[in-house]
């Protein structure tokens, strides 16, 4: 049965998660926290977080640091506890061998190789498992590893930053603050936890952006940039294609268009497409960029490529942030209203930084 104290360890263990999302592919960001009581009230006593990379899992990490305090204590983990056999023994026989005697678990594993197996084990073992505490919340966490387990393609957040008036910038003026300082930076954090960050080649000629996380310290932790480019148009003097070399950037067009070699030779990777009525077919285009691993696709730009990802139905997640200020009839209008919950989606969860405000929806 799950009880109000592990609500909030297992808050505190999603929020631990959070700190190496988008570095562990094709793992995802697990948490795990064992919690002993000796009668005067529960206390942590080890913490661990999925490493860099993927290996250790969060499990053995925190055992470790807990380790002989383990024996008899609780261990909340975000995932179900893997079954296999890697590059070290399964999470759950390490949590049996440690004398864990009870297991709260978040969400399920749909890795082929766990898919319940891991909460079997627990339970063969004599150990109390309670799975599904928190579950909701701990997928919205894991949703592009999720997503990409479970249709092969990367779980897909759309970011729009639109005026009071769902207007996206205006006609022929480049970039356009919309926002001010805090949001920007949560605009950068957002990248960082993605593997990947797409865009049109029209947000490329009109804004030439960076599209990097510039946040200090997280420099390192920019994505990698695509961007759709179904014509032909992408400019070889673009910030994009001038950086190449510092951050990778795929280019995605239909076969053997002549300017990609100038854009190869400053270190563009061209990712070859198909079409359809002059528009990079998405949907497998998707296909291929899950099985390349990537798990994770922030969309940030312009109008009709995030229309078309909502038409596509390839929207997972969308962070819509508003800003105070209205741009008029010359504004380019956003596909999504700022007051509206777009259809088949639910509010998740809703912020202000100063005059700006950002709401966050999840397909439901
Ligand atoms: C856990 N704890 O912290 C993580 C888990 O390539 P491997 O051997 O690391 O296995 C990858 C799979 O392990 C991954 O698909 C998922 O099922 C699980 N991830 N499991 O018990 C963790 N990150
Ligand atoms: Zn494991």
């Amino acid at each position: 049965m799950i009880k109000p104290d592990d609500t909030r360890f297992m808050a505190a263990a999603i929020r631990l998660a959070r700190r190496n999302e988008g570095l562990t592919a094709t793992n995802p960001s697990v948490a795990c926290l064992i919690v002993r009581d000796d009668g005067n009230g529960p206390f942590i006593v080890g913490t661990g977080v999925t490493a860099r990379g993927g290996r250790p899992h969060a499990e053995p990490i925190a055992l470790e640091e807990a380790g002989e305090r383990a024996r008899g204590a609780t261990a909340y983990v975000t995932l179900e506890p893997c079954a296999h056999h890697g590059r070290t023994p399964p999470c759950a026989q390490t949590l049996i061998d440690a004398g864990i005697a009870r297991v709260v678990s978040a969400t399920p594993d749909p890795d082929i190789r766990v898919d319940g197996k891991g909460h079997a084990m627990l339970r063969a073992a004599g150990i109390a498992v309670d799975a599904g505490c928190m579950a909701g919340e701990a997928a919205s966490g894991l949703f592009a590893y999720l997503t990409h387990k479970q249709s092969g393609r990367p779980g897909v957040t759309l970011k729009l930053a639109v005026s009071r008036d769902a207007m996206l910038g205006r006609k022929g003026e480049g970039q356009v603050a919309i926002t001010g300082a805090i949001a920007r930076a949560q605009t950068h954090l957002m990248r960082a936890r993605h593997h990947a960050i797409l865009v049109g080649v029209g947000t490329v000629i009109e804004d030439d952006p960076e599209l990097t996380c510039r946040l200090p310290g997280l420099q390192a932790r920019s994505p990698l940039r695509i961007v759709l480019d179904p014509n032909g148009r992408m400019p070889a003097r673009a910030k994009l294609a001038e950086t190449a070399r510092q951050v990778r950037t795929l280019v995605v067009a239909p076969p053997g268009l002549p300017v990609h070699a100038e854009l190869v030779a400053k270190g563009c990777e061209i990712l070859a497409c198909e079409t359809v009525n002059d528009r990079v077919a998405l949907p497998e285009l998707m296909e291929d960029l899950g099985a390349r691993g990537i798990q994770s696709l922030m969309v940030e730009g312009g109008a009709s490529v995030a229309a078309s990802f909502l038409a596509e139905d390839l929207v997972d997640r969308i962070a819509l942030f508003q800003g105070p200020e209205t741009m008029g009839g010359q504004g380019i209008a956003s596909p999504l209203a700022p007051h509206e919950t777009p259809a088949g989606f639910a509010l998740t969860q809703e912020w202000r930084f100063g005059d700006d405000r950002l709401r966050e929806f999840a397909r439901e």
